[in-house]
């Protein structure tokens, strides 16, 4: 680690002869050689830094910044955080020489890939941020960015998790207030913006008044990875650390600047106040980003360039930014780029957002200051209705259901959706210009389910009933035919989950995992419709009105999901991902898929994965014999041996 007083770096230029700050930025190579064992493609990649750095590069706003390369970090400083036995086994992953003695150990945490390289990487990762953050701390530098991976905020103290194996952040902030007293840090703010709730770092410094954690994450009462109750609003901290973490947990997907200001506004910032923190560590995810695959929300560049600024009028503007996730590689080099510029000063911030936030944050946001103001005065006043008035409004969730669900209550649907006419007139006259664009697009509809016996999907396309559903289907305002059917088999995994359903009992509720899984093959029946189409379609099955004033996919999603074979779509529902199998004829194979949360919760069983029933399978079967795909006994077979892996 670098001396204070050292003199100033050469690669810091002024060019500009304007007076900006000096701004460190960590990278280092040695950090993408963490990877998967195998070679498989995973969101959490190598190119994740490399494409920030270059960016950066691109821009000529490295060239203005003091880089520095990574730096390992100390055991002791390490198990500031983390117990002994976690940081051994960290150490010793380098040392196995077998992939699949490192699989094994990954394989005990949740969701976490190794290879031989990921225990030097995580060294590193942590160590850089110590290292900037000691930097900053000791005024050698006035802020900085740490480009690391692997992430930190989901690390435990005895365990690895969520792509992370140290809590970077964590290691740093600990290492500040107990091994270097002597610069004078005291009180430590941590903001998280990450997608994700940090539950590591809200379980190291849970008891600690001298940090204050600071999470804003989806969280959608508990179904949003990391599952659980950790990241709600009533965690609050205990004894003497009462008061001192304070969670914003967004209740939906689609979040954006807007939401994410309001909380800023409204919590974050008069807290800071309050607090006066002498340094801010960013735990700066960028999968709430738009086009995020995994977050699901839409921040945009614009959006972290004016949160990051209204943190650095704190703590004389020492802030350390370390990165955590963030997996559209565009997204996370422009939100990184906007940062960076933002810690340089050397330009006002460019850009606007007309959205208001949902009125779900409005909720999230007031339930926060209720709980909190207990102990931060500042948050004790109520909203001003004019300012919770200013909303956007989401759709109407009639209710959230199964696919087999949703035919069930058609009737119960059609008498909401006509009484909400009639109470709402003006639903009526909103813009439905949409239709006319998607119209124009033709799609495959790709099903996997009960929908590949043809007369049961023609009924969310023509509206009606057939054999084994209890009540009608509302069909599509287009109600054209498919204008072609045909079968294809994919790789990808059939699987079954939820206890029972209406209309089927006990079980048989399928979806194929939105993660690829090439060693499994599942048959498809493609219907080539309208995008139109394919939006009443998932509206349907979501349980969600037809009438709609915006597609839940758009030609810009559609693109996205092309692009990157996967989208979530916050709607609500069972389907509540959308993922690109291909193409046939030019024309994309889509398919709705339930969300990687689901996937989440059925494999730690907070979801029972059953076998469907027998009326469901009866269904399936049907449609792979009436397809032509399979003879009955090879349908039977087919289904009896997807049902019984487990995920
Ligand atoms: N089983 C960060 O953004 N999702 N971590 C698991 C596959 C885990 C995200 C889905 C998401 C972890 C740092
Ligand atoms: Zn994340």
């Amino acid at each position: 680690m670098a001396m204070a007083g050292e003199s100033s770096n050469n690669n810091y230029g002024d060019c500009d002869g304007k007076s900006h700050r000096k701004v460190g930025l960590v990278y280092d190579e040695t950090m993408c050689k963490h990877d998967t064992p195998n070679g498989e493609d995973h969101p959490e990649c190598p190119d994740r830094i490399r494409v920030i750095w270059e960016k950066l590069q691109l821009a000529g706003v490295s060239q203005r910044c003091v880089v520095l390369g990574g730096s390992k970090a100390e055991d002791k400083h390490l198990q500031l955080v983390h117990t002994k036995d976690h940081v051994s086994l960290v150490k010793s992953l380098s040392t196995k020489k077998k992939d699949y003695r490192r699989n094994r150990i990954a394989s005990q945490w949740n969701s976490i890939y190794l290879n031989g390289s990921s225990s030097e990487a995580a060294f590193l990762a942590a160590g850089s941020v110590v290292e900037l953050a000691e930097k900053v701390a000791e005024g050698e530098l006035d802020c900085g960015y740490a480009i690391v991976r692997p992430p930190g905020h989901h690390a435990e103290p005895d365990e690895a998790m969520g792509f992370c194996l140290f809590n970077n952040v964590a290691v740093a902030a600990s290492y500040l207030l107990d091994e270097r007293p002597e610069l004078g840090v005291k009180k430590i703010l941590i903001v998280d913006w990450d997608v994700h709730h940090g539950n590591g770092t809200q379980k190291m410094f849970w008891k600690d008044p001298r940090v204050l954690f600071f999470s804003v994450h989806r969280h959608e009462h508990g179904g949003f990875y990391p599952a659980g109750d950790d990241g709600d609003y009533n965690m609050v901290g205990e004894g003497p650390g009462e008061g001192f973490n304070i969670n914003v947990p967004w209740e939906q997907g689609r979040c954006g600047d807007a939401d994410y200001l309001a909380a800023w506004d409204h919590i974050l910032i008069p807290v800071a106040k309050e607090f006066n923190p002498d340094i801010i560590l960013l735990s700066a995810g960028f999968d709430a980003a738009i086009g995020d695959p995994l977050g699901g929300c839409r921040v945009t560049p614009y959006g972290y360039s004016v949160m990051l600024k209204k943190l650095m009028d704190f703590a004389q503007g020492k802030i350390v930014l370390a990165l955590e996730g963030g997996y559209n590689l565009d997204s996370i080099a422009k939100s990184s780029l906007a940062c960076v510029q933002v810690l340089l000063e050397d330009k006002p911030i460019q850009g606007s957002s007309e959205a208001y936030p949902f009125e779900s944050t409005w909720r999230v946001i007031q339930a926060v200051r209720k709980k909190l103001s207990a102990y931060w005065p500042s948050l004790a006043d109520v909203l001003s209705s004019n300012l919770i008035n200013q909303k956007t409004p989401t759709p109407i969730i009639v209710f959230s259901s199964s696919d087999s669900e949703t035919e069930d209550y058609a009737d119960d649907i059609l008498d909401q959706m006509s009484r909400l006419n009639i109470e709402n007139h003006h639903v009526d006259t909103v813009s439905t210009s949409w239709r006319r664009d998607l119209s124009k697009v033709d799609v495959w509809y790709a099903s996997f389910g009960s929908n590949m016996w043809k007369p049961r999907f023609l009924c969310y396309i023509q509206g009606g009933q057939v054999e084994g559903m209890k009540k009608v289907c509302v069909g599509s305002m287009d109600k054209t035919p498919p204008k072609q059917i045909m079968w294809e088999s994919f790789p990808h995994r059939l699987f079954f989950g939820r206890e029972s359903s209406v209309t089927w009992g006990v079980g048989g509720v399928a979806f194929i995992n939105p993660l690829t899984d090439l060693n499994d093959q599942t048959h498809m029946c493609l219907y080539r419709i309208t995008l139109e189409q394919f939006n009443d379609v998932l509206f349907q099955e979501n349980g969600l009105k037809v009438d709609s004033d915006s597609p839940l996919v758009d030609l810009d999603t559609l693109q996205l999901v092309e692009k990157k074979g996967s989208v979530p779509l916050a709607s609500g529902g069972w389907y509540g991902n959308v993922v690109c199998l291909g193409k046939e004829c030019d024309v994309p194979i889509l398919t709705m898929t339930c969300t990687v949360a689901a996937v989440e919760k059925f494999k730690s069983g907070e979801i029972p994965l059953r076998p469907p029933s027998e009326a469901y399978v009866n269904t399936m079967v049907r449609g792979l014999v009436e397809g032509g795909r399979l003879s009955e006994e090879e349908a039977k077979a087919y289904i009896d041996n997807a049902a019984s892996k487990p995920l």
